[in-house]
């Protein structure tokens, strides 16, 4: 009697392992992944485009040894979807990448050994000289971000601005 109880638990233990492994199998990619896209952006996350969005029109400029966007400030509700329209004023190429301060200086350190780094992430846009682009982000955290040029010397000749999330 003792043994044939042994033997069903150990078949319900076999069982019950096999059946966590097909769980594991097939539940983990997908909260992996899901947390992956969830911690990547910094700023919010990616917008839905088909819902309603704020326009913000954004030029990037150079000239006088300067480079730089205008407007350079821009605030948002926590929770606002914003439609940035891009415009590239400017005859070299420039970017608009959306992240914390810490993250983008970072970043721009890890594009002066790679310059030919290009960005067509959610979170950022790279256009031509007189190009048009666009981004769809929605806020979702409070605090200050910023969009910056990564291109090697151009944040250091101003292209950065303020995002403000109140
Ligand atoms: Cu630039």
């Amino acid at each position: 009697m003792l043994k044939h109880t042994g033997i069903i638990t150990a078949i319900g233990i076999l069982l019950t392992a096999s059946a966590a492994m097909v769980a594991t199998d097939v539940a983990m990619p997908v909260p992996a992944s899901a947390h992956e896209d969830h911690g990547r952006f910094s700023a919010g996350e990616p917008g839905d485009p088909k819902k309603p969005a704020r326009i913000v029109e954004v030029r990037m400029f150079e000239g006088g040894g300067k480079m730089g966007f205008e407007p350079a400030r821009i605030e948002v509700r926590r929770g606002e979807q914003i439609r940035f329209r891009l415009h590239n004023n400017g005859e070299e190429d420039h970017e608009f990448v959306l992240a914390s301060v810490a993250e983008n200086r970072k970043h721009a350190e890890v594009m002066k050994k790679h310059p030919e780094m290009e960005h067509d992430d959610p979170n950022a846009r790279r256009l031509l000289p007189y190009g048009n682009g666009e981004i769809v982000w929605k806020f979702t955290k409070r605090g200050e971000f910023e969009f910056a040029c990564l291109i090697p010397g151009h944040y250091e000749k101003g292209m950065f601005g303020k995002i403000i999330v109140k």
